[in-house]
């Protein structure tokens, strides 16, 4: 955070915001203080989401303004005003300077939360994951009051994926950056094509860094364009054709390329690795050479002085080129993982992938039932916004194994399904009466059978036990005669933790038998199913949906983020649910 300085004149994005005061609970948290924490963090969920730039309204409206942000009071809006106007807040500097430990890399431990992190900072002076690490190898965990040899074990367990995956971004932090970088690059007049590459091209759902690649004859003009762009906290590195700048924590690339080797370039640097070493080998059977240059023929042109033959160049313009020089129609970059793609593309045989704009419906979304935002009917006309033709509300019930959620009372989802139907009745678009029931660790399901049979859309997803081999417990819930989709199967959270493993050919044959469909998750922590095992589940004949478990309408928008995760598992149309009309969905939730 030290590159971070704020001050009046640099703009302070609302998730740096929200960051700080999610920050600043865990530290309050960690000391025993009551209250505050959840009212930082509600404070922060609220200035994240919150449509206007925050920072903006403190500097034009002081914390009179700020303070008519739901959930954000007085002594909130006093210390975003602090911030904004002197770039820290003293509070949380006493509270870090009483605490001083890697907050965010030491939670990011499964199963070690703000207390654990004070506990071991006193008893044993834990300050990061290494002293963590290094501490239960030694056996001391165990030692120190309120852990035991299980929780010594499980943070061995987990270290390293927390360490792993700290350096990685989620998708849906990387892509919104990624737009804004293209949008400077755009007001470089040196710059005459752009376009991101790497593993975010591809959609991966986490990302190392951010790829750029620019087409210009003056690469010095745009390194400095580049380099001045306002939103960059620090420069890296920057030399004649390439730079590094760090926003929002989250690493830049820029490389420039000569114009006529564009489309070698973005080849080269969308990758993936693996795709590119299936492509040269591919080259090199048609005696081609390709690298992030062009496509040479290196037939018959043999170097006089060294020998080597160094070939006609044949393409690097477009993309489209470098692969019609290989015989081969261009790959869209979500296929380009090494999963039989260009065997697919030489064959004729690649998919016509789904699009957003094919999207007809949401399967999956709460309200305020739950713990969503919003009422019914404003979730509802969230979707006709979107253009959908329908929707499905589908909160969580209470039963067992909802540990900690807000969910209906069993009771209650008589009353709220009256209120669907009638919702259902002023509205253009159908709304499906659902809910979102638990899967037990035995693959039960939570909400009694007789209500399941009333509704039209029953999402079962599992939300604890996650770990271990969740297959059978999987089978069973997808086999269940009312139960229409299984909700992010895995159960993943990225970054936190790996979720559930799973056999999903199995799962998906029974799905597919069942008529039950297996969801792809839109939401950006999860991605649940991940591109892989869509692809298998497709394989296997399953049918997917694909939804964004919004639980305020803007939310709907995440769609697009499950729509290219499925397109990693060469979804196409037919394959996803709720790229169906109205008619077909319906028969296939028995309706
Ligand atoms: P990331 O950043 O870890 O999420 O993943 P990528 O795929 O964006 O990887 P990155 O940023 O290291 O490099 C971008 C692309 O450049 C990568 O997808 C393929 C290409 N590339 C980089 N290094 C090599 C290499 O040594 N060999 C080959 N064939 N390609 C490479
Ligand atoms: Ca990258
Ligand atoms: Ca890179
Ligand atoms: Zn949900």
């Amino acid at each position: 955070m030290s590159d971070r300085s704020g001050g009046s004149d640099r703009s302070v994005r609302n998730d740096e915001l929200a960051g700080l005061f999610e920050e600043f609970a865990d530290l309050l948290e960690a000391r025993d203080v009551e209250y505050k924490p959840r009212a930082y963090r509600l404070a922060a969920e609220n200035i994240r989401d919150h449509p206007e730039n925050v920072a903006e309204m403190a500097r034009q409206g002081g914390e009179e303004r700020v303070g008519e942000i739901d959930r954000v009071g007085d002594a909130i809006a006093a210390k975003v005003v602090e911030y904004v106007e002197t770039g820290t807040v003293e509070e949380l500097e006493e509270a870090r300077a009483d605490l001083p430990v890697d907050m965010a890399g030491l939670t990011s431990v499964e199963g070690v939360g703000p207390k654990s992190v004070a506990s071991l900072y006193e008893a044993l002076g834990v300050e990061d994951l290494d002293d963590l690490e290094t501490a239960a190898r030694e056996g001391r965990i165990q030692e120190v009051s309120g852990f035991g040899p299980k929780t010594e074990e499980n943070i061995l367990d987990n270290v390293d994926f927390a360490r792993q995956t700290q350096q990685r971004q989620l998708l849906a932090d990387a892509r919104p950056l990624a737009e804004d970088v293209l949008a400077h690059v755009e007001t470089i007049d040196a710059a005459n094509r752009w376009e991101v590459a790497g593993s975010l091209r591809r959609w991966r759902a986490t990302i190392g860094d951010v790829d750029v690649l620019v087409a210009s004859e003056d690469s010095e003009a745009v390194v400095d364009g580049f380099t001045d762009w306002p939103e960059a906290d620090s420069i890296i590195e920057a030399g004649t054709n390439k730079a590094s700048v760090r926003s929002r924590g989250i690493r830049v690339d820029l490389r420039v390329t000569d114009p006529e080797e564009f489309g070698a370039a973005l080849q080269y640097f969308t990758g993936s690795k693996a795709h590119n070493i299936r492509v040269r080998d591919r080259a090199i059977d048609r005696e081609l050479k390709v690298n992030e240059y062009g496509v040479f023929d290196v037939s018959d042109v043999e170097d006089p002085d060294s020998g080597q033959r160094v070939g006609e160049k044949v393409a690097g313009h477009t993309e489209e080129e470098m692969y019609e020089a290989l015989d081969l129609p261009l790959i869209p970059p979500e296929l380009r993982e090494d999963r039989g793609e260009v065997q697919a593309a030489a064959d004729g045989d690649l998919p016509d992938l789904l699009t957003t704009e094919e999207i007809r419906g949401d399967l999956h979304c709460h309200t305020e039932w739950s713990d969503g935002r919003n009422t019914v009917a404003e979730m509802v006309a969230g979707a006709e916004e979107r253009g959908y033709d329908y929707v499905a509300i589908t909160d969580h019930a209470t039963g067992p194994g909802m540990v900690g959620g807000v969910g209906v009372e069993d009771d209650d989802l008589e009353d709220q399904l009256a209120e669907i139907r009638e919702v259902d009745d002023g509205s253009d678009i159908r709304v499906f009466a659902g809910v979102e029931a638990n899967i037990d660790s035995e693959g039960e399901i939570s909400v009694r059978d007789s209500l399941l049979e009333r509704l039209d859309c029953v999402v079962a997803s599992p939300h604890s036990s996650l770990d271990g081999d969740g297959t059978d417990r999987l089978v069973r819930a997808a086999e269940h005669p009312d139960v229409n989709v299984v909700g992010h199967p895995t159960g993943r959270q990225l970054n936190q933790r790996p979720g559930l493993d799973l056999d999903v050919g199995e799962l998906a044959r029974a799905a597919a038998d069942a008529g039950t469909a297996l969801e792809v998750n839109a939401n950006p922590n999860r991605l649940d199913l991940r591109g892989g095992a869509v692809k298998a589940a497709i394989d296997a004949g399953a049918t997917i949906a694909i939804d964004t478990d919004a639980h305020r309408p803007e939310r709907f928008d995440l769609i697009r983020y499950g729509v290219h995760t499925a397109r990693r598992g060469w979804a196409e149309r037919d394959d996803v649910l709720n790229a169906w009309s109205l008619d077909d969905v319906e028969s296939f939730l028995g309706l």
